[in-house]
């Protein structure tokens, strides 16, 4: 069963992923801009993957029978101006994220709320995994990016990165 209190800790998850997604919006923006397709495009799948964190959380809550209330998505605050801005706006921004759903799974720990831990483990699972994608973006910028020769190959890279719906919505990978 449900408490108020973790329904409305992940009611409230629902709006941060959403705000994960337009941060990210913003980043692929600013690559764009600066004509990094590469990085732009890594972005966009990243705030695709957002977006289905979000109706992953929604879903169970409507399959819990929990009221879902969705709120306004604040403006990405970010200042971005150096190339690497977002990587490490990025990594620290996944850090955040990751003691939000931590705090989530406490909250369902002390009231003995298995089935929202067991649903809880593929978002601690993938924060993992996008910490450890964050954290190389940026070492791999630090190391490479400052020649443009190299910034080039990077950017070409992560042009190859491909959406796949997220597995928590009952698809294939990731
Ligand atoms: Fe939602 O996965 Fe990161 O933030």
């Amino acid at each position: 069963m449900l408490s108020e209190k973790v329904g409305n800790l992940l009611n409230d998850q629902i709006n941060k992923e959403m705000y994960s997604a337009y941060l990210y919006l913003d980043f692929a923006n600013f690559y764009e801009r600066k004509g990094l397709d590469g990085y732009a495009n890594w972005y966009d799948i990243q705030a695709k993957e957002e977006m289905d964190h979000a109706i992953g959380i929604l879903r169970y809550l409507q399959d819990n029978d929990y009221v879902v209330t969705l709120s306004a998505i604040a403006k990405p605050d970010k200042e971005l101006v150096n190339l690497d801005d977002p990587l490490k706006y990025g990594l620290e921004h996944e850090k955040y994220v990751t003691s939000l759903i931590h705090n989530i799974y406490g909250a369902a720990y002390e009231d003995k709320d298995f089935r929202t831990m067991k649903f809880l483990d593929w978002y601690v699972e993938e924060q993992g995994e996008e910490e450890v994608n964050a954290n190389d973006l940026l070492t791999k910028f630090e190391l490479f990016g400052h020649d443009p020769q190299s910034l080039y190959s990077l950017d070409n890279e992560l042009a190859t990165r491909t959406y796949t719906q997220a597995s928590i919505l009952g698809t294939s990978e990731e």
